[in-house]
């Protein structure tokens, strides 16, 4: 018999991240869902109100090192498993960030050891080429693979859906692109045969686009709380509001998250790449080398628009992402400089004091 957590998608490559001095001491779960200051974990038979040590809480030193959905922690359970205290997170195999809004440099984490992301995107108002590109980004960046769906295809023609679907893999080309239907139900099953046993997926996408209606089209009960679309400015009203992981029947996982207002500027030059590799393949014919693609002589991406050959607003997209993900990687290496600095100068401070 296997055990228990394998059924949530442990394996061997979260078993060759053991630490064996946590191991010794403590059990491995898996966090569900995090809320304000508390966790819901599980070791795979029901769920358990978890909290932080206030030892991992106080040496955190940015969001980066607090346990997110999907995470997998050490933790001690309590009183007949009733509760728990988690100790420590395991090395992730992929994370999903963003930037937090207003912010400068500390992230939202958005779920941890995602294998495969669903972007959603409904097929009436809310279809974003632009918004799509972000998306596409950030998961490139974090090594999960994508699969676009575009939900409510009952609302538009098969001519439109074809017309659609085209546009996105111009985009996006080698990506699995699904057109489907809550409501008339079309391409369900293909959704469904493609949520794999041991496997993490998540629904990202806008506030209203129908990713519970999915789940629990998938999960064939009403089980989570859906809302109609306001008519009036055509925006979901944040139905769901936080991310909770779901143990599917055929033991695929599945994480439900909350529509994001805004996509920040996440991305790293390797999902950068990955997400517009037509333009990284033009760049490298350019005839200088450090060509900044904004005027020189002989820049192959300038004139690939003058030929009509890459759209323009492509190209400025990736302008803008490229210049905000060199910009944030700098403040952020900055700010973990300054963070050590300061440290070393109270160290210093101290050290000095007692002499
Ligand atoms: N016509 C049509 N409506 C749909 C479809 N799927 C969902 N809806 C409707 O869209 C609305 C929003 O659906 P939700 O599932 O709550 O959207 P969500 O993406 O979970 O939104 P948040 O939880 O706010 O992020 C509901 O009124 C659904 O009935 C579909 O395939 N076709
Ligand atoms: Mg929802
Ligand atoms: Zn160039």
């Amino acid at each position: 018999m296997t055990n228990r957590i394998e059924n949530l998608g442990y394996n061997d490559w979260f078993r060759s991240q053991v630490d064996v001095n946590q191991a010794a001491v403590h059990e491995i779960a898996r966090v569900v869902s995090v809320h304000k200051d508390s966790y819901v974990v599980t070791k795979g038979h029901g769920e358990v109100f978890a909290e932080l040590t206030g030892n991992l809480f106080y040496t955190a030193s940015s969001s980066l090192d607090l346990p997110t959905t999907g995470d997998w922690v050490y933790a001690d359970f309590f009183d007949d498993n009733s509760h728990a205290i988690i100790h420590g997170v395991m090395p992730r195999k992929t994370l999903l960030k963003r930037k937090t809004a207003g912010k400068l440099v500390d992230f939202q984490l958005i779920a941890a050891n995602i294998d495969v992301a669903f972007i959603m995107q409904s097929m009436d108002y809310n279809l974003n080429l632009r918004r799509l590109e972000r998306y596409l980004v950030m998961v490139a960046e974090s090594n999960i693979t994508p699969i676009i769906l575009l939900s409510k295809c009952d609302l538009i023609s098969q001519d439109e859906i074809e017309e659609i679907k085209g546009n996105i893999l111009s985009i996006a080309p080698q990506t699995t692109v699904l057109a489907f239907s809550n409501l008339s139900g079309e391409n369900i099953n293909t959704i469904k045969s493609s949520l794999l046993p041991g496997h993490t997926h998540c629904l990202l996408g806008s506030s209203g686009v129908g990713k519970t209606t999915l789940l629990n089209r998938i999960l064939g009960s009403e089980q989570f709380e859906t809302q109609t679309v306001s008519k009036k400015d055509s925006k979901g009203r944040h139905t769901t509001t936080s991310r909770e992981l779901i143990a599917l029947e055929n033991g695929a996982l599945l994480i439900d998250t909350p529509g994001m207002r805004e996509l920040g500027n996440m991305s790293v030059d390797t999902g950068l790449d990955e997400t517009f590799s037509e333009i990284l393949e033009l760049a490298q014919q350019c005839k200088f080398g450090n060509c900044s693609h904004t005027g020189e002589k002989g820049c192959a991406i300038l004139a690939a628009i003058e030929e009509g050959e890459l759209a323009e607003e492509r190209y400025q997209n990736y302008m803008k992402m490229k210049n905000e993900s060199a910009f944030y990687e700098l403040s952020y290496s900055e700010k973990r400089k300054k963070d050590k600095d300061f440290g070393k100068m109270i160290k210093e401070t101290l050290k000095y004091k007692k002499t």
